[in-house]
């Protein structure tokens, strides 16, 4: 299929094949496939790009999986291996949020108001600066840890859910869900069900990984399988838990692996309506076990955002992960399809003991100025993408 077919199917609102998909990848021309993608975002959200204001937390590095690609993670008794306790999380989360208060209460007005914000005016400028902390959502993520019962993740929802009322908890990757399960004896829809009465809103899209069974099995060989991992996400939708997806490229991956991936997730959106973003994750290989892997290029994500955004024709949002991208071509690919940047983050572990050397965290001005330096609408957003 020719780009100036593809091109005219796009523009006719044609959904695209995986013969098209692998077509766009195969070509070089980023200028045409980012123009379609930004057309196509700019037909879902406007001229709008979303972001949030965050914090990660991640109790544990020790995990059962050890998958080749994760430098994050330890085995129980190595040097750097640590464990959170449930006070000390509560404690971190209310130090980081107490701060925000203390800002905010300075201006309260403008902290109160709907955060929607014009490009370049100076209103802006001038509150900004008051919203850099506090947060709205926290993101928890870690290891399987081989010793910790589903209890202690119930009562970690629990405490912070007492002491932080309004904060969303958005947590636990389907890898982890189905950990739960397994280690409580429960179905998954009534783990998912215990984990939303102690306090979980949503679910990120971690540990998709790559569908594909023969790289996964190379790269992650201890992981549930990608068709597992579509189940624990068609339950999390039934049971009424939004989620995002992911997809780890630029490992030993093809791009007809990443279309498969692609429409597998299309596929299951097409019946539940349950995923929220697509996020697709460059890796990092410092301190992996992958061999011979290199550094993702500009090119390669932005062309990967691209066509994420072509393919993924049902997906609401495609987020740039700024961490993972660095700041400058997360803020070039918001041009190329994508409509959110994630947030302000503080603390990301995963990609830093990857060798990352992207900061750790943004401050709300700075994505607000990234964002209207692209010629986009900044918009905060909550958890589910209302402004405000
Ligand atoms: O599942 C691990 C990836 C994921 C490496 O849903 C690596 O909003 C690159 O899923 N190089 C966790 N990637 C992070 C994640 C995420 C991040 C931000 C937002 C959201 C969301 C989800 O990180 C893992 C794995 O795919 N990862 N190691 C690495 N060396
Ligand atoms: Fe464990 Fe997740 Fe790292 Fe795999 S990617 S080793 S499951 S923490």
């Amino acid at each position: 299929m020719s780009l100036k077919t593809i091109e005219r199917n796009i523009l006719s609102g044609k959904r695209l094949t995986p013969e098209d998909g692998l077509a766009l990848f195969e070509s070089d021309d980023i200028f045409t496939i980012g123009r379609l993608a930004n057309h196509v975002a700019e037909q879902k959200n406007g001229n709008n790009v979303f972001f949030v204001k965050n914090h990660h937390i991640n109790p544990t590095n020790i995990c059962v999986n050890r998958c080749k690609f994760c430098a994050f993670s330890k085995s129980k008794g190595d040097k750097g291996a640590y464990e959170l306790d449930i006070k000390k999380i509560v404690r971190k989360l209310k130090a980081q949020r107490h701060k925000g208060t203390k800002l905010d209460s300075k201006t309260k007005s403008s902290a109160l108001n709907p955060r929607i914000l014009e490009p370049r005016s100076e209103s802006t400028r001038k509150v900004a600066p008051t919203l850099n902390s506090g947060f709205s959502e926290v993101h928890i993520v870690g290891g399987l840890h081989p010793d910790w019962s589903f209890d202690f993740y119930l009562e970690m929802l629990g405490a912070i859910k007492k002491s932080m009322p309004s904060l969303h908890i958005k947590a636990f990757t389907a890898v982890e869900i189905d950990y739960f399960s397994k280690i409580s004896g429960l179905s998954l829809m009534d783990t998912l069900k215990s984990l939303k009465e102690a306090g979980l809103k949503s679910m990120p899209g971690g540990g998709a990984e790559i569908f594909n069974k023969r790289v996964r099995n190379k790269i992650c060989p201890e992981k549930i399988s990608g068709s597992r991992w579509l189940k624990v996400m068609e339950t999390a939708h039934k049971a009424g838990i939004r989620t995002n997806a992911t997809m780890l490229y630029g490992h030993l991956e093809n791009y007809k692996h990443r279309i498969e991936h692609m429409i597998k997730l299309r596929d299951l959106q097409d019946r539940t309506e349950g995923f929220q973003a697509f996020i697709p994750l460059a890796f990092h290989p410092m301190n992996t076990t992958i061999e011979g892997a290199k550094y993702t290029s500009g090119i390669d994500d932005l062309k990967t955002i691209a066509i994420s955004r072509l393919m993924l024709d049902n997906f609401p949002h495609i987020k740039a992960y700024w961490v993972m991208l660095g700041e400058k071509i997360a803020q070039i690919a918001l041009k190329f399809g994508a409509d959110d940047l994630d947030g302000t983050i503080i603390e990301e572990k995963i990609t830093h003991s990857a060798g990352r050397l992207s900061a750790n965290a943004m401050t709300r001005d700075e994505l607000v100025n990234l964002i209207e330096k692209a010629g986009k609408v900044p918009v905060e957003r909550d958890s589910f993408y209302n402004p405000g």
